[in-house]
């Protein structure tokens, strides 16, 4: 059977006996009666089209019968058309007049092909334009149930989701693993609408008022002369900016935390940042702040490895994310809300609620899960998908309503009005990645990239016309009605004093961090200010850390080479929250990756049963080679060449070489650069000293305390297994990583 021609048939079929296609059915409700006179006071059909509006909505965009799953398969047919569907028999040579000749105007096959390509690209996003995206599902654990009416957090509902993880700075074709915050944007297509959670994956804000927010975009992004630095903040106008505007501490602190460097999308958790007003069935609201936390635990990059990694594997976090979710180790995190009473002055405990530059530790309001999200499908296509999706925080469905946090307002504006220059107008909720899954009944029309073939004759209210539809819907309707505040004021442009603390909380922040996390900041501060050139700069921002701590502003100043000043106000006492360290405890290790170093010198039996404990332990195994094909009968899925320590998280030294033969194939090292006899192969002598700065599990056993010895690693260094049996190797190996990194091995945790 001819889908098309059936299809066709069918119309035909409809038109003839109907008047129109797909006429929707409003139960219990009469059909089209002539309009009355009096404003209709029950929603009725329709008036039904005339037989000669058919309306052209059969086929799809790429001329399928609608309902046929045609944009899977938008390749699938056998010849090739142009965008009209007039089969073309040559699309290697222009139309010219002879072979030698010119190219004739008249080929329009040569002008729309070059036309659309002309246009294939539209503006990237004028933030978080770096960005990759996932499909999953939302199951809801009904524990919000008392405290908001939206549905989708009704016990056991499970919820479509598509989430874009993105960095703020850089451009679309930046890397992956710069120090930036990270966006973690989440659209639920709820059975009541979209409700978009676009959030950080850091709880802080530079800025407590939107206005500012043109800002500290100008400063981050790079210099407007030489457009330079790409993607990164260690340059003079960021810290030019950030040490003026003292609000931005408490944020720029976590940049400098290890947080600014997630080692995967999946190991990163996500907040709302604002706080959020929900409301029950009864009308009682409760204030909220939204936490993601993921299942495989906070993990970060050392810098080194950031770096490298940029170099080496600039969608480091793309690749990550898009092999999980392919290999079908689908990463989840759980939703969680703090939770505050809703009283007139919108504080807990003495912060500021509306500030969107403070959070409230999880030790004093404790995190409550609500859901579980999980990841497990990958974009089919990323233009259609993760570049076209478009957030909005004035997303809401019924139940979750907004505060005043000035930051927010100028979001539930620029976030429409941003899509216009982007999706090229204003009919963006039309591309298939953003259609609710609801059913949408507005009355907004026309406009670029029109995709709706609007029925009905009157899209106004009140109408007679159209049966008076349709109708608005009440709270009892399922209808969105805002909670009704009480609001007054005088017109200004002021702060609340709350606002003026710009310190205290950096300093809970530093104070809740190990010896080895402070280090860390302590050397991203010196390497951006490093990077400055205005000493002004240098030295404003080292007053504001003093204002911070007076050993993270000492440390600081000596690595520039720069007198440390004191404190301009009295320094705050908080007590530290735990729950903002990534250190000291343990979390699965699954999905992690480790490399096995051999050659074919080595025991292949046991390097192969190593491989599959760490396949059945949920890990995946690459083995690192002199050179491609197989190892025996595993394939090799890196060579010596393509292989950097970055990729790993753990390095097993396989084998034993036979006596006389040099380790893993430096006798295969090209002629003129022959390493010395006995030699290890150079290229793995560096990937063991990396891995070992950068603080990770290195196992071997046979020939391994040679490779070792050549790279400088004491045998007897914590996170350094060397044994007999490579099973056994594997099985400490893998404790190691439960902790992520070796820490003993940071100086500053000595
Ligand atoms: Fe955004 N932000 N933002 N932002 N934001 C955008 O919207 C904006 C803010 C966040 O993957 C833009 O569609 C203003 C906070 C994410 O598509 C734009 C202000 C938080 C994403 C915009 C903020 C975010 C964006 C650019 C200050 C965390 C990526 C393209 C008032 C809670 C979404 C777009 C995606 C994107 C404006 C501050 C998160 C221009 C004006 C705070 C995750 O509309």
């Amino acid at each position: 059977s001819n889908p098309i021609k059936s299809a066709v048939e069918k119309v035909v079929d409809t038109v003839a006996h109907h008047g129109h296609p797909e006429k929707a059915e409003i139960p219990g409700v009469p059909n089209s009666e002539p309009p009355s006179l009096e404003e209709p006071v029950e929603p009725r059909e329709p008036l039904a089209p005339k037989p000669d509006q058919t309306g052209p909505d059969t086929f799809s965009p790429t001329g399928q019968p609608t309902g046929a799953p045609q944009d899977a398969v938008a390749q699938g047919g056998a010849f090739l058309t142009s965008a009209q569907g007039v089969r073309l028999p040559d699309t290697d040579h222009s139309l010219k007049a002879g072979p030698r000749g010119p190219v004739l105007l008249q080929d329009f096959h040569l002008r729309e092909k070059i036309m659309h390509f002309d246009h294939e690209r539209i503006p990237e996003r004028v933030v978080h334009a770096r960005g990759s995206a996932a499909h999953g599902v939302f199951r809801s654990y009904g524990t919000a149930a008392n405290i908001t009416k939206a549905a989708f957090l009704a016990e056991g509902v499970e919820t479509p989701v598509f989430v874009r993880f993105s960095t703020v700075l850089g451009s679309r074709g930046s890397a992956d693993t710069v120090r930036d915050t990270r966006g973690f944007a989440t659209k639920f297509y709820t059975t009541e609408g979209v409700y978009d959670l676009v959030g950080n994956n850091i709880p802080v804000f530079f800025i407590q008022d939107g206005i500012k927010f043109p800002d500290v975009i100008h400063a981050g992004k790079p210099h407007p002369d030489r457009e330079i630095p790409q993607a990164q903040s260690a340059h003079d106008t960021f810290w030019d900016f950030v040490s003026l505007h003292t609000e931005a501490t408490h944020h720029t602190l976590w940049n400098m935390s290890d947080r600014g460097i997630p080692r995967s999308y999946r190991m990163m958790e996500g907040f709302g940042v604002h706080t959020f007003r929900l409301v029950n069935a009864a009308g009682e609201t409760t204030l909220v702040k939204f936490h993601w936390k993921p299942k495989l635990g906070v993990h970060s990059l050392t810098w080194e490895e950031a770096q490298i990694i940029n170099g080496v594997d600039p969608d480091y976090h793309r690749r990550d994310l898009a092999d999980a979710i392919e290999a079908g180790a689908y990463p989840q995190w759980e939703l969680g809300v703090q939770t505050f009473p809703d009283t007139p002055d919108q504080m807990f405990e003495g912060i500021d609620l509306l500030d969107p530059t403070k959070i409230v530790p999880e030790e004093l309001a404790p995190v409550q899960p609500i859901g579980l999200m999980e990841l497990n499908r990958n974009p089919s296509n990323f233009f259609a998908e993760t570049e076209q999706v478009a957030f909005h925080a004035g997303h809401l469905v019924p139940g979750i309503d907004v505060t005043d946090d000035p930051l927010l307002a100028a979001r539930l504006f620029s976030y429409l009005d941003t899509q216009l220059t982007r999706l090229g107008g204003p009919n963006f909720p039309q591309i298939p990645i953003n259609r609710p899954h609801a059913p949408v009944n507005d009355m907004l029309r026309d406009g670029f990239h029109q995709d709706a073939v609007h029925r009905g004759v009157a899209p106004y209210r009140p109408n007679s016309l159209d049966g008076g539809c349709p109708f608005q819907a009440g709270a009892g309707e399922g209808g969105y009605v805002e909670v009704p505040v009480e609001v007054a004021g005088r017109k200004v442009r002021e702060a609340p004093a709350s606002y003026a603390d710009h310190f205290s909380q950096p300093r809970l922040f530093w104070r809740s961090m190990s010896p080895v996390e402070k280090e860390h900041i302590i050397d991203a501060y010196t390497f951006e200010l490093g990077k400055c050139y205005e000493q002004a700069v240098k030295e404003r921002q080292l007053r504001v850390l003093a204002n911070i701590d007076p050993v993270l502003c000492h440390e600081v100043a000596q690595g520039l080479g720069l007198p440390a000043p004191e404190p301009s106000e009295p320094l705050a006492d908080p007590a530290p929250s735990p729950a903002l360290s990534q250190v000291g405890r343990e979390w699965p290790a699954s999905g992690r990756i480790i490399g096995i170093v051999a050659d074919d010198s080595c025991d292949l039996a046991a390097v192969g049963a190593v491989r599959e404990a760490v396949l059945a332990a949920g890990m995946v195994p690459l083995i690192i080679a002199p050179k491609g094909g197989m190892l025996g009968t595993m394939p090799v899925q890196r060579t010596f060449l393509t292989a950097r320590s970055v990729e790993f998280d753990a390095l097993l030294l396989a084998g034993a070489p036979a006596p006389g033969k040099d380790a893993y194939g430096a006798r295969d090292a090209k002629a003129g650069n022959l390493p010395p006899d006995g030699a290890v192969d150079p290229r793995v002598v560096l990937m063991v000293m990396e891995m070992y700065r950068h603080a990770k599990a290195i196992g071997g056993w046979g020939a391994a305390p040679r490779v070792l010895a050549q790279a400088g690693v004491p045998e007897q260094a914590p996170g350094v297994v060397a044994g007999e049996d490579g099973e056994q190797v594997l099985r400490e190996v893998v404790l190691l990583m439960a902790a992520h990194r070796v820490w003993e091995r940071f100086p500053a945790a000595a």
